[in-house]
């Protein structure tokens, strides 16, 4: 038996990419609310003349989305249907605090995710709550500059400790910032920046992250303190960078960048800065405003596990070579000529997923878990109704061998396995719904028609039969 007994299959979602109900039930207005999809969206999530505000039809996806909002007993039982042990979600901070700063949380907000932590339990499935995935209100950015300001630590504690009391006995496992490093690529989707010309930008990024850093384990510390058998993890987006060549520029190159994304998990997972992260602040006039207590809270609650997002290594030349392609999702490199990739030019690596796996086991030494990947796609709905996901199939296979391989023979302790989007959501980089990761179809498209009606896709049978056998039948 390759996977120990109480392995957690499942899948994962984001709030504000299913929910919908964007304005229903006393919800503030969020940043993921006021990003457009079309061709501004990218310049949104980096922080560039961000609106605040939306008024038109140009922000569909994130507002009705997949409607889960009203249809999560419905959803929940189809994910039970597969077999789900865990379900990972998230929080819509302006749920619960709608403009972020208030004294009282908000009572349908509370009542709502209660309702579906209750639905998951009464399928046997444990939720794993992300606090936040690429959420923050609104109201936080326009009146502190979003996660630049230090009050929003405060605020965050409020959130975390009221969500850990209400929930206690119901959720046992949370991520407190999805995608943590995101904050460098994307820099208004993970932390609310929008940049004034002339900014320094890693001044704004960096403090942004110190603060989200100190508000992680903080959030580490209420959890444990409110009761001692929560468990708390990171999130990265992960996946190793290979240099391009063994040319050692290159092979540097790809060291400096994968440290650019452990820096995140060297603090959760050991509780204090790296010296290369310092070193770099003092070379590049980076204040973070760090107090004793920040240093004190830091090294006093680093996280119980570390959980990863992993679609795809990535590849990094110092200088790129003449006719190279480049690749230009958040991370920007080199297209490894080795890997094909996907319909949006991710490249596809499954023995990078066991490569990215030993990586952080060997430098963490904390249990993995593996809480996001899967293959965006294009799907086609059949005459018959079918939906024929042999491709997605194939990618989700590869990655399980691997993972399995990871555990089996290379010793590495994982908890669990959550796919992106189980059920087909609104893509986070494109603000679409074509871009589909789902095992259950949903019937509706970029211009926002369709009947929203669910379908099983091929791989749902499939999926169901792999939780069924715990990764044996594959
Ligand atoms: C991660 C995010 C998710 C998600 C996923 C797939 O970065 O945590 O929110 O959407 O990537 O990306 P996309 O939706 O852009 O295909």
């Amino acid at each position: 038996m390759p996977f120990s007994e109480g392995f957690l299959w499942g899948g994962a979602t984001a709030a504000n990419q299913c929910e919908g109900g964007y304005d229903e039930g006393g919800r503030g207005l969020a940043n993921v609310d006021v990003i457009p999809h079309g061709p501004d969206r990218g310049p949104a999530m980096r922080g560039d003349g961000t609106p605040l505000s939306c008024d038109d039809a140009h922000y569909y996806p994130s507002h009705e989305a997949i409607d889960l909002y009203h249809r999560y007993r419905e959803d929940i039982a189809l994910l039970a249907e597969m077999g789900f042990k865990v379900y990972r979600m998230s929080i819509a901070w302006t749920r619960i605090f709608p403009g972020g700063d208030e004294e009282e949380p908000n009572e349908a907000g509370l009542a709502f995710y209660e309702d579906v932590f209750r639905c998951c339990r009464d399928h046997g499935i444990e939720p794993l709550v992300t606090i936040t995935h690429f959420d923050l209100p609104v109201h936080l950015i326009e009146e502190y500059g979003g996660w630049r300001s230090r009050e929003l630590i405060g605020f965050y504690q409020r959130l975390a400790r009221t969500l850990f009391t209400r929930y206690k006995g119901l959720v046992r496992y949370w991520l407190t910032f999805n995608e943590i490093n995101m904050i460098l690529h994307l820099p208004f989707m993970g932390a609310g920046l929008v940049f004034a010309e002339g900014e320094d930008r890693e001044q704004a990024q960096y403090l942004a992250a110190h603060n989200e850093l100190v508000a992680s384990a903080w959030a580490t510390k209420i959890a444990h303190e409110v009761d001692p058998g929560n468990k708390v993890g990171c999130m990265l987006a992960a996946g190793s960078y290979y240099p391009y060549s063994c040319n050692p520029a290159d092979v540097r190159d790809a060291q400096l960048k994968n440290q650019e994304n452990y820096f995140f998990v060297d603090v959760q997972a050991r509780g204090h800065y790296p010296a290369y992260a310092l070193k770099k602040f003092e070379r590049d006039g980076i204040d973070v405003g760090m107090t004793a207590e920040d240093e004190r809270v830091l090294a006093e609650n680093p996280v119980d596990f570390v959980s990863f997002s992993y679609y795809s290594s990535r590849c990094t030349a110092a200088e790129p070579p003449e006719g190279a392609e480049m690749t230009g999702n958040a991370f920007h490199g080199v297209k490894n000529p080795y890997l094909a990739a996907s319909q949006w030019g991710w490249a596809i690596d499954p023995l990078g997923l066991r490569i990215t796996m030993n990586d952080l086991w060997d430098r963490y030494q904390k249990p993995l878990f593996i809480v996001e990947n899967g293959l965006g796609a294009r799907d086609v709905v059949e005459a018959d109704g079918s939906i024929d996901d042999d491709y997605r199939i194939d990618y989700l296979r590869a990655h399980i061998e691997a993972m399995r391989d990871a555990v089996t023979e290379d010793g590495v302790e994982l908890l669990g396995y959550t796919t992106w989007g189980p059920i087909d959501l609104v893509s986070a980089s494109t603000g679409e719904m074509s871009k589909r990761y789902g095992f259950v179809y949903v019937d509706r498209d970029d211009a926002g028609e369709g009947t929203l009606e669910r379908r099983r896709k091929k791989s749902f049978w499939w999926y169901k039969k792999v939780i069924e056998s715990n990764g044996e039948d594959l």
